[in-house]
């Protein structure tokens, strides 16, 4: 396979003539529900580049929604699903079953924060990997209530969708929802919900969240609560400290299943191997998904054995769920997590990002807020630092102006105004500089428009 080279190129105006001619025969056979941030069409990738149809070369600090932690088309990564290509690609683990499976389970069982004997079920998205680790904590607890958060974002089937905060675009009009899903107050040191100092917010907060559980649900109705330690989609939140481990122990403490959705954070992607480490927290269940398989569908509930084996044999699966190429894909993903130390990795390009990140906010008002652990760190962009309003318009400005300089950068939050930084683990510390040298220049842009 041919190793693109590690630099940016603009060979057109992008989006180029190709990628413009692609997005008109899209336009006419796929819907429009289907959103995408970029009118870019790629033809290949390695490392942290993308190289489009027109020939032009883009930084990726998106990484596919950091589903490319190992770095695009990482060698080892193809090389294990080619050799298991050779072999088969499907059986269906519930009629003829097969190693990798088993491995890819053994190795996470290991993986995953705790010393209690492990399990883990695979099944093929990050939403389905949600759902399974609901009615798995369900039936173990043989409660209804699902405890989620403002800002909280866990898929898009039914049960998933109704747990996303977000109406526009992920619930408006979809509805109606499942019943006996509860939202809580999420610390958001930045915009505390209960208006409290950022270091005051995870205490109080958390307080808060654990009072509506008690009054409005009852402790004793409820099956799980599902967080994500660092929120994704809703705005790279991260708590306030003490948040995490004061809902965990009342989870512990009422006999809740605690579940740590690591979709997004998991992987190495903030310095751990699992966001909820740095809270000093061992969740019940942790679901996996993105990174994962390095690019091939694949998710994951690991946990307790006590709580996964509540179910009775044939309550879980499905048709394509912990496909033998996804397996394989995801053995190599581990080793490649733990040879090349991605944590160790993600630690150094905080190193880099944090504090370029700091810098652009002392040098333009826009930023209101910079925030992030390892390689997953954002800027959250306001039009007045008083006020805290968001600058969505802006937001998308310098996304636009990033991705006509060949830096591809996604936005997430609740207010659509924060730009999330989520580059593959392995990128050159020169190559992320240069994707932050245009983020600035863009940033320059805007705000001087
Ligand atoms: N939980 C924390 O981040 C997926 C969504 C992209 P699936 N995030 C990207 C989009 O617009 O649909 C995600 C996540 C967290 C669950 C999910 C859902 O994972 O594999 O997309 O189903």
């Amino acid at each position: 396979m041919e190793a693109i080279a590690q630099e940016r190129r603009l060979a057109t105006e992008i989006p180029g003539p190709r990628s413009r001619a692609m997005l008109e025969r899209r336009r006419a056979a796929v819907p429009n529900g289907l959103g995408s941030s970029t009118p870019i069409f790629v033809e290949a990738a390695s490392g942290a580049i993308l190289r489009d149809v027109d020939g032009n070369q883009l930084i990726d600090l998106g990484a596919g929604i950091a589903v490319l932690n190992v770095g695009n088309s990482s060698v080892a990564v193809t090389d294990a699903i080619r050799q298991q290509l050779d072999r088969f690609t499907h059986t269906c683990m519930q009629v003829t079953q097969y190693e990798p499976y088993v491995e890819l389970a053994e190795r996470l069982n290991a993986l995953v924060p705790g010393d209690a004997p492990k399990r883990t079920l695979f099944v093929s998205t990050g939403a389905e990997a949600v759902e399974n680790a609901v009615k798995i904590s369900r039936y173990h607890t043989g409660r209804d209530a699902v405890v989620v958060f403002d800002h909280a974002f866990h898929g898009r089937t039914l049960l998933a969708m109704t747990m996303t905060a977000k109406a526009m675009p992920y619930k408006s009009g979809l509805g109606p929802f499942a019943p006996e899903v509860y939202r809580m107050p999420m610390s958001y040191p930045y915009r505390c919900p209960t208006g409290e100092a950022p270091e005051e917010c995870g205490p109080r907060c958390a307080a808060e969240a654990i009072h509506l559980m008690d009054k409005q649900i009852g402790a004793d109705r409820i099956a799980c609560i599902v967080i994500e330690p660092i929120q994704g989609e809703g705005g790279f939140v991260v708590p306030g400290t003490g948040f995490v481990p004061a809902l965990a122990s009342f989870a512990a403490a009422n006999g809740i299943v605690f579940v740590a959705d690591e979709i997004q954070s998991g992987l190495g992607r903030t310095g751990a191997v699992f966001a909820i480490e740095h809270e000093g927290v061992v969740p019940d269940l942790v679901v996996t998904a993105k990174s994962l398989a390095g690019g091939l569908p694949l998710a994951a509930v690991t946990g307790r054995a006590d709580v996964m084996e509540s179910v009775h044999a044939g309550g879980l699966g499905g048709t394509f769920a912990g496909n033998p190429l996804a397996c394989a894909a995801g053995l190599a993903v581990l080793d490649q997590l733990q040879r090349e130390d991605l944590p160790g990795k993600a630690r150094a390009l905080e190193g880099i990002l944090l504090p370029r990140l700091r810098e652009l906010a002392g040098r333009t008002a826009l930023v209101g807020d910079v925030r992030g652990r390892g390689a997953m760190c954002a800027i959250e962009l306001v039009t007045d630092r008083d006020t805290k309003e968001p600058a969505k318009a802006a937001t998308g400005a310098v996304l636009e102006e990033c991705l006509r300089q060949g830096v591809v950068v996604l936005k997430c939050g609740t207010y659509d105004n924060v730009i999330r930084l989520l580059p593959p683990l392995t990128i050159d510390a020169a190559l992320l500089r240069e994707g932050l040298d245009v983020l600035e220049k863009s940033l320059a842009t805007v705000a001087g428009a």
